[in-house]
C-alpha cells in the first residue's frame, strides 16, 4: 500500500497519510510524497481545492521517531529532515493559490499537528486531539508552530500548549481560533465533504487572493494592506467568476462558478 493515498475528484485532491499502524508518523517517504502531490495540486488549474486528511485513528503524529536513524552511524540531522522533509510542505500549503482543508480525524501530534493548523480550514472530529508533543522528546515546536500558534491562540494559550505538551481537545481547539470548527464523529464526513464541495465550486481566483492577501497581512501595516486589497479586488473583478457572480445575482439564481 501507499504510504499516501491521492485521489481526485470533483476538483478536490484528496490526500490521505497512510500509515495507519504508526500513526500516520512522517517517513521521508510520506514527506516527499506529500510534496511531490502537493505540488502538482498546486499547479493544476482543474483542482479547486485540496483535502488533507489520515488513514485509521490518527490524522498524524509528526515525525516519525524511528526514521530519524539515531541508532545507526549516519542518523539524519534534524535540519536536514525539518528543511528537506516537512518546511516544503508548510510552504506548499501557504503558498498555493487555492484552499487546503485539513480533517483532523484522530490525534495530532507534534509537526502533525501544525501541518494541520497551518491549513486555511481545519475540521475535527469531537474525538480528536492535538498535542505539541516536542517538548516530551526536548526539542522545540517546529513545523511553523512557534510562530502560528501565539497567532492563532495568543501567547498565553500558546505557550501553555507548547511548554506543558497536554493533549487539547477538538472542542477546545474551536473555542480558542486554532480550527474552524469541531463536529461529532458521526458527522464529520459529511461535514468535511460540505466544506471542500462548497470549495471546489467557488470563485477560486477569489478564494485563492483571499487566502493570499490574509497571509500577506502579517507583514503589513493597515495603510500598506489597504493597497493590497485594491490591487487583488481589481484583479478578482477581472474575472469569468466575478460576472457570473453579478449575473446570478441579478437575476435571483445561484452562481455557477468555473474557477477562472
Ligand atoms: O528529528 C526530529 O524529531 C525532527 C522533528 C520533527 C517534528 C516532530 O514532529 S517532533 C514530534 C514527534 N512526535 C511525537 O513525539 C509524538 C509521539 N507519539 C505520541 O506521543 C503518541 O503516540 C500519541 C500521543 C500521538 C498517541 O498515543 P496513543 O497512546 O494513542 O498511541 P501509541 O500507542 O503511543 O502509538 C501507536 C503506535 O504508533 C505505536 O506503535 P506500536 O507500539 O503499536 O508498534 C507507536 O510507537 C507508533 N507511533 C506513534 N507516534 C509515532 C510512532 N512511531 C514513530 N514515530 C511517531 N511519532
Amino acid at each position: 500500500m501507499s504510504v499516501l493515498i491521492e485521489e481526485t475528484r470533483d476538483g478536490v485532491a484528496r490526500l490521505t497519510m497512510n500509515r495507519p499502524q504508526q500513526l500516520n508518523s512522517l517517513t521521508s517517504e510520506l514527506c516527499a510524497s506529500l510534496n511531490d502531490s502537493l505540488t502538482r495540486a498546486a499547479a493544476d488549474s482543474a483542482i479547486r481545492c485540496v483535502l488533507l486528511t489520515g488513514a485509521g485513528r490518527a490524522f498524524c503524529a509528526g515525525q516519525d521517531l524511528d526514521d530519524i536513524g539515531l541508532d545507526t552511524k549516519t542518523p539524519r540531522q534534524i535540519k536536514d529532515i525539518l528543511e528537506y522533509d516537512i518546511n516544503p510542505i508548510i510552504r506548499l500549503i501557504r503558498g498555493m493559490d487555492k484552499p487546503v482543508v485539513c480533517a483532523v480525524n484522530g490525534v495530532a501530534a507534534g509537526a502533525g499537528a501544525n501541518i494541520a493548523f497551518c491549513a486555511d480550514i481545519v475540521i475535527a472530529a469531537a474525538s480528536a486531539r492535538f498535542i505539541q508533543a516536542f517538548r516530551h522528546i526536548g526539542l522545540i515546536p517546529d513545523a511553523g508552530g512557534s510562530w502560528l500558534l501565539p497567532r492563532l491562540a495568543g501567547n498565553a494559550r500558546a505557550l501553555g500548549m507548547a511548554l506543558l505538551g497536554e493533549p487539547l481537545n477538538a472542542e477546545k481547539a474551536e473555542q480558542w481560533g486554532l480550527i474552524w470548527k469541531s463536529v461529532a464523529d458521526d458527522e464529520f464526513i459529511d461535514e468535511v465533504e460540505k466544506i471542500v464541495s462548497s470549495l471546489a465550486t467557488g470563485p477560486t481566483t477569489a478564494l485563492g487572493m483571499t487566502k493570499r492577501a490574509f497571509i500577506e497581512s502579517a507583514g503589513h501595516s493597515l495603510m500598506e494592506h489597504l493597497n493590497l486589497e485594491r490591487d487583488f479586488q481589481q484583479a478578482a473583478s477581472t474575472t469569468e467568476d466575478y460576472k457570473e457572480g453579478i449575473n446570478a445575482f441579478m437575476n435571483k439564481r445561484k452562481a455557477q462558478f468555473h474557477g477562472r
